[in-house]
């Protein structure tokens, strides 16, 4: 048996050649794909709990499921398990915060009082680890959330609150990318809506575009921060009405010129968001994706390699979408090894995108302009079979990370000596 990198290089010069048949130049690919950062979610590192100490039930229709051991109780051990991750992730990324993961030191700081030092703590280590950084308000987990409402809610003090946070959390955001050097994405989601039939479907929306009008009011360098808006279709307890519905968003993101965010799990079970991107895009300046797969419900199962990710990946691709793209995850399964649901995901989306880098685009445009959708359909189907997974596995050697499923091992590892011996 050879070493399995002399194998890996053997197998991966033959793969080239193949590629290479259908005028694919794969060391493009790994070049292009290598670019590609995917912002990781804090949130399933400690089933979305936070660290402000409220010991408020998670609420907004979110669920997490699942009691596998390990949870991150600290910021030292989140960072330590998101290291963990990142090291078996092949490139460079970038964190996804929510504004309940700052550091107050056991102080009770609320939502609208947050400020850059109580992320200290993230932006120096971000830093030090080569990381972008992107945040979230949270409008969840909190008494003034507690009845479903936040910017939308009839009472205007508690919207007051809520829009206070947003107004800090942009300025956290700009924060974080000035001193990153990258712009940060500071992403709205709000839980707003009801679990029975509503009588004013009018009013919550009109004030949710309001209260958003206001967040926005000051303006920010979008070198430093950028705006997006979440759009769902049903949460758990908003099951007959949500104000920040698909069409809510995307005309408020069309006519504020904002980044519009697609949640892989927030539409129709049946519908999927690839189809969106390339109609989106002529009018929205910028998408945030949040790479998650619904089953049945918006449930955020970790990301896996199906057909639905593949057309989301080949879209960006064929598009060229990616640089006007952020690539987020976002789910949390509690019911596995955390860590290890990091690495599955953002690993899956970066094969996702390998396969869309490596198709012959040129080749199928032809022929559809050609109308020739017999040799379309031929090659389409040939694609499936070509040998992504050793570029893949290649790709994973040249950036240090481990190939094929050794990164499995590493994770098993990291559980025996430290997720263990962390209490429940
Ligand atoms: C909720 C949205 C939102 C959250 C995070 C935790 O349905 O998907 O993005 O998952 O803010
Ligand atoms: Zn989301």
């Amino acid at each position: 048996m050879m070493d399995t990198e002399a194998n890996i290089d053997l197998r991966f010069r033959i793969a080239c050649d193949q590629f290479a048949d259908l005028s694919v130049s794969v060391q493009a690919a790994l070049d292009k794909l290598a670019e590609i950062a995917i912002s990781l979610h804090c949130w399933q590192g400690d089933d979305v709990c936070g660290f402000e100490g409220l010991g408020q039930d998670i609420g907004g229709g979110l669920a997490v499921t699942g009691n596998y051991p390990g949870r991150a109780r600290t910021p030292e051990e989140l960072r330590r398990d998101l290291e963990t991750a990142m090291s078996l992730i092949p490139g460079r990324h970038r964190l996804n915060l929510h504004a309940s993961y700052g550091e107050f030191e056991g102080r009770r700081i609320d939502r609208n009082e947050i400020d850059i030092e109580h992320y200290q703590g993230w932006i120096d280590w971000a830093r030090s680890q080569g990381l972008g950084l992107d945040f979230n308000p949270t409008y969840f987990a909190h008494p003034k959330a507690a009845d479903g409402f936040t910017l939308a809610h009839q009472d205007a003090s508690i919207r007051r609150f809520w829009i206070e946070h947003g107004i800090a959390c942009r300025r956290i955001g700009a924060a974080f990318g000035k001193s990153i050097g990258s712009p940060c994405v500071t992403n709205v989601w709000i839980p707003d809506g009801m679990k029975d039939t509503p009588v004013d479907r009018v009013g919550p929306r009109v004030r949710l575009a309001e209260s958003l009008d206001a967040i926005f009011a000051e303006p920010i360098d979008p070198n430093h921060n950028l705006d997006a808006v979440e759009c769902k279709l049903f949460g758990l307890g908003s099951e007959s009405y949500v104000v920040g519905s698909h069409e809510f968003y995307l005309g408020y993101a069309i006519t504020r010129q904002k980044v519009l965010c697609l949640d892989a799990g927030h539409f129709h079970p049946t519908e999927t968001i690839s189809d969106k991107i390339s109609s989106v895009m002529q009018f929205v300046p910028r998408l945030l994706l949040h790479v998650s797969r619904g089953i049945r419900w918006d449930s955020d199962h970790v990301v896996i390699l199906n057909d639905d990710l593949l057309a989301i990946a080949g879209e960006l691709v064929r598009g060229d979408y990616l640089s006007r793209t952020h690539l987020g995850l976002d789910y949390f399964d509690a019911s596995i090894n955390r860590v290890a649901a990091w690495v599955i995901g953002a690993r899956n989306l970066q094969r996702a995108l390998l396969v869309a880098l490596l198709s012959p685009f040129e080749m199928l445009r032809h022929a559809e302009r050609q109308s020739d959708y017999t040799a379309r359909l031929a090659i389409q189907e040939e694609m499936k079979s070509m040998p992504v997974g050793v570029v893949w596995d290649y790709f994973c050697l040249q950036h240090n990370v481990p190939p094929g499923l050794k990164w499995l091992d590493k994770i098993r590892n990291y559980e025996r000596s430290v997720l263990t011996n962390r209490a429940r």
